[in-house]
């Protein structure tokens, strides 16, 4: 299920961290991750109200990076499901522009994403998915930003959240991905991702910097004074790699697991120190929700079943 960011966007700037997830937090399809800062300056200036402006930082010259899937051109991205963790994606989302098109109605057409099991700049990685959906203003809204350079007071570069929702879901255990992207509209290749940017920072890169295929040739995004990461925000759900009863998180469940589920049910500071990429949620073994005396029995029930 995709859920449209930009009414948030315009909700409420202040809770837009440069993760962007705290802002997100109530939303009913879960961000498992989400990289989407780009608002430098709230309303004012030459920016209607109620809009917010993505302004380069000094001492930056572009802004943003071709990734028109006409021209064959991607960028990709990298993000990382942590240890322990198992995440099923089931929607995906990123930005673009095309320079002089009217705010009001996005210009479009496609939006293409692919995940990659290693850097795409770097050997050949498998494919592990990749999407091509339809897009139209109806189902690509405007975010409510206008990317511009330093200084400049402009509206020529509106930037429209483009959606995709994966069906069926990617199932990815913890490790390290790329995220290609690629877009088309109403300008045959036109389409362009703007930068993750936050105030002062000529780049903002989370993990690695982003890479672009252009002719052919895989290469850093650089503005070109500094390297850089594209906004994308991955939706879904996110599950223990662990089984109930598992405290120990060393794929059995045995003797081994006691002490560990001791120490989940009476100090959770002190098992999450000792089994960070553990679950504690894991010893709720009766399934209510929450972690109690209540798990005793039925954890004992796991441990000596047949
Ligand atoms: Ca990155
Ligand atoms: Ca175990
Ligand atoms: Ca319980």
């Amino acid at each position: 299920m995709v859920a449209y960011r930009s009414a948030l966007v315009l909700a409420g700037y202040v809770a837009w961290t440069w993760i962007g997830s705290a802002a997100y937090a109530a939303e009913p399809g879960a961000i498992l991750y989400c990289q989407d800062a780009m608002i430098t300056t709230p309303t004012g200036g030459c920016i209607p109200p109620g809009r917010f402006q993505s302004e380069t930082q000094e001492p930056n010259g572009a802004p943003g990076t071709n990734m028109d899937n006409k021209l064959a051109a991607r960028v990709a991205d990298d993000f990382v499901v942590p240890p322990g963790e198992v995440w099923v994606i089931d929607a995906i989302s990123f930005f673009g522009y095309q320079r002089f098109s009217s705010y009001t109605s996005s210009p479009f057409t496609l939006a293409r994403v692919i995940v990659w099991d290693g850097d795409p700049s770097q050997g050949s990685p498998n494919v592990l998915l990749d999407v091509v959906t339809p897009l139209s203003p109806a189902n690509s809204p405007f975010s409510g930003i206008f990317r511009t350079m330093y200084a400049e007071c402009s509206l020529s570069r509106p930037v429209f959240e483009l959606p995709s929702t994966i069906s069926p879901a990617l199932t990815l255990p913890a490790g390290t991905y790329w995220l290609g992207l690629a877009a088309e509209g109403l300008v045959s290749g036109a389409s362009t991702t703007p930068y993750v940017t936050t105030t002062g920072q000529p780049g903002t890169v989370r993990g690695h910097y982003a890479v672009r295929l252009w002719e052919g040739v895989w290469s850093p995004v650089n503005d070109p004074k500094a390297r850089q990461d594209v906004p994308f925000c991955l939706e879904g759900t996110k599950r223990s790699a662990y089984g109930k009863g598992d405290l120990n998180c060393d794929g059995k469940l045995n003797n081994f697991d006691i002490d560990p589920f001791v120490l989940a049910l009476t100090n959770p500071t002190g098992y999450a120190q000792k089994f960070p990429d553990c679950d504690r949620m894991l010893a709720d073994c009766n399934g209510d929700g929450a972690v109690n005396n209540f798990d005793i029995d039925p954890f004992v029930k796991l441990l000596t079943k047949p």
